[in-house]
């Protein structure tokens, strides 16, 4: 297949890439590298060293990107769109910040939504959502519709938690619309939390992928080993009893192939719940500190006020069905997966800069 891959240097679309050249693809890739100058703004950088220069081919931001000079893309089966702005507490620092998430998502979007329909309206767009867009309703959540009753096919409801995963839930609203209009092929991934470093493909230095743990672009079991490793007692936003979906790296490059592999039809759109496990905040920082006290690390935790405003919701109940049709099963176990993880960040705890591990944006 020939696969284009948009934010082909960040945290998923670098392991990505790897995966499918493996596979024996023909893949190409843009990135702007602006996850890398954001971190470095916020005077964070990865944890694990990455190379400079990993791709060779040139390097275009989609928004400057002109239909002249895009026509290339009738060559892919597929468009993988990963790149945005992923951060949460970086799109409610304040309003420059959510304005700046805002735009280069919902614009970058949008302009690959014209590009797709101009030039490849063949081409299958894998698009990356996050499953917080239906935020933590009482209630099971559907792969996009509803399953039953009056309201049957309509599409489930969105309830934001940031400007960020509000930036999202437009992203789906208006691919959901251009397949309507233009019977465009999409895949909406409503992802879960993603965790780790670590895939088969990365088997060298050289191939890591970057490892954030700052306040910002550090996902919370990232950011839990990381704060385990340099003796900071784990920062639990308020009761820790917030429940989430969570899976590692090396699943949701997985599920991301098993998409690329198993194209909607022309005119589907289809939502995939991408998540492998659900669980508590509070679960997860009691693993990290046994585990880590077990590698004879001192790890101590801490309630902190909750900077976010976020609903404790035990009963949530995201549905997953699309993927395991497609053959997804999980098949680690998270207390493994958190080992691997401080094993491989012990060596490089004097990386770690304390000064931009607690929360100062505020969402209230
Ligand atoms: N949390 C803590 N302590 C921390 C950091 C976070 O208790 O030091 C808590 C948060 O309050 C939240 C949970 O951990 O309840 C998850 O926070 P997170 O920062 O790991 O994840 P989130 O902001 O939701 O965003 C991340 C990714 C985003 C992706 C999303 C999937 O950054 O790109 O879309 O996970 S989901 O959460 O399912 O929407």
């Amino acid at each position: 297949m020939k696969i284009l891959i948009l934010g082909a240097d960040g945290y998923i679309g670098w392991p990505l890439s790897l995966r499918l050249l493996n596979m024996g693809h023909y893949v190409n890739g843009i990135d702007n590298y602006s996850r890398r100058e954001r971190v470095l703004k916020v005077d964070s950088n990865s944890l694990i060293p990455i190379s400079d220069k990993r791709w060779r081919n040139k390097i275009l931001p989609i928004e400057q990107g002109s239909v002249r000079f895009l026509n290339f893309l009738a060559d892919y089966d597929c468009i993988v769109h990963l790149a945005e702005q992923p951060s949460a507490p970086y799109s409610m620092r304040d309003m420059g910040h959510s304005l700046e998430t805002i735009n280069q998502n919902v614009m970058g979007t949008m302009n690959l939504l014209w590009l797709i329909k101009e030039y490849c309206p063949n081409t299958h767009l894998l698009k990356l959502g996050t499953l917080g867009e239906f935020g933590y309703p009482d209630c099971p959540i559907p792969e996009g519709f509803i399953e039953d009753g009056d309201l049957k096919g309509l599409p489930f409801p969105k309830q934001a938690g940031s400007f960020y995963h509000l930036s999202k839930v437009f992203d789906s609203c208006c691919i959901e619309f251009v397949n309507k209009i233009w019977g465009l092929r999409c895949t909406d991934i409503m992802q879960g939390v993603v965790f780790g470093s670590k895939t088969s493909d990365i088997d060298t230095a050289r191939k890591a992928t970057r490892f954030d743990y700052d306040q910002y672009f550090g996902t919370v079991i990232n950011r839990f080993c990381a704060q385990a490793v340099c003796g900071i007692p784990l920062t639990i936003y308020g009761t820790g009893n917030q429940v989430r979906g969570y899976l590692p790296l090396k699943d949701s490059i997985e599920c991301l192939s098993l998409a690329i592999h198993n194209p909607p039809k022309q005119g589907e759109y289809r939502i995939f719940n991408q998540f492998a496990k659900i669980i508590s905040l509070n679960e997860l920082a009691k693993r990290v500190e046994t585990i880590g006290n077990e590698l004879g690390l001192n790890v101590k935790t801490e309630h902190i006020a909750n900077p976010r405003v976020e609903i404790d919701n035990p009963s949530y109940n995201p549905k997953q069905e699309n993927l395991k049709k497609l053959g997804f099963e999980p098949k680690w176990a998270l207390n493994d997966e958190i080992r691997e993880l401080l094993v491989e960040l012990i060596p490089y705890k004097d990386r770690i800069s304390k000064k931009v591990i607690q929360p100062t944006v505020n969402w209230r």
